[in-house]
């Protein structure tokens, strides 16, 4: 069953120890939050101390390598992430697939590897400006997500899915309710047909300039299970805002 909405911060590049006290901020509030299931996504850096400051929220990661270990000087795998006190992994992030030349392939790899571990995983997905100014935003994001997704077999309950334009992510530019709408719907299909029945149960998050005054109306779109949220996570203030508005 589809429950709660889910608020994952992702804080990407950002976040030395001194931000320990925004984890710990968020974590003491989420207590009384509880109509939201609330996770934050630190630097790998930061994953064990944040585990620790921070007992209630789920804790994850923003990426991982799809191998278990061996010769791959600098990555980190899904096990070691798990063992740090992660329990989720983001996979196919926007800015991972252009900074890094991450394919669909990879991705999947990565979000299969993460399932191995034990942990959940939140695949990302989004068209740019020009793809969706061609017309083509809903063919991109079926073919990413035929790409990127676990094979068929494994378990959906496991499985988010991110959708995060890329013309909105950092930008300040926000979807509208009716395009947020259109492309969840639209994923939301695609995943009954990849997964049947366990398709419904996948959470479809939206991510991209989500902040404390546009989430409520975000989430409030049919097939929006919670939003993912990178700038505006990185001080509880805000962060707890977009948390408030989701319950
Ligand atoms: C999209 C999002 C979080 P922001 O990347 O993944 O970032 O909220 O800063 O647009």
């Amino acid at each position: 069953m589809i429950t709660r909405p889910y608020v994952v911060g992702n804080w990407k590049m950002n976040g030395t120890r001194s931000m320990l006290a925004e984890a710990r901020a968020i974590d003491r509030a989420a207590e009384r939050l509880i109509k939201v299931e609330v996770a934050l996504a630190p630097p790998a850096t930061l994953v064990h101390a944040c585990r620790k400051e921070a007992t209630l929220i789920g804790i994850g990661a923003q990426d991982c390598h799809p191998a278990d270990g061996g010769a791959h000087t600098g990555d980190i795998s899904a096990a070691m992430l798990k063992d740090a006190g992660a329990g989720f992994i983001i996979v196919g992030h926007s800015e991972r697939r252009a900074d890094h030349g991450e394919s669909d392939a990879l991705v999947k790899r990565k979000a299969e590897a993460a399932l191995a571990a034990g942990m959940t995983v939140i695949v990302c997905v989004g068209e740019t400006a020009a793809e969706r100014d061609a017309g083509k935003a809903q063919a991109i994001v079926s073919k990413q997500l035929e790409g990127s997704l676990p094979a068929s077999d494994s378990p959906a309950e496991q499985i988010t899915v991110a959708y995060e334009p890329v013309w909105a992510i950092g930008t300040g530019n926000t979807a509208t309710p009716a395009d947020v709408g259109a492309m969840h719907g639209h994923i939301r299909a695609e995943l009954e047909r990849i997964y049947g029945e366990g398709g419904a149960q996948v959470r479809i998050l939206y991510g991209g300039s989500v902040k404390p005054d546009n989430a409520a109306e975000l989430l409030a779109v049919e097939n929006v299970g919670g939003a993912l949220v990178g700038g505006a996570s990185l001080t509880a203030e805000s962060f707890l805002g977009i948390i408030v508005a989701a319950a």
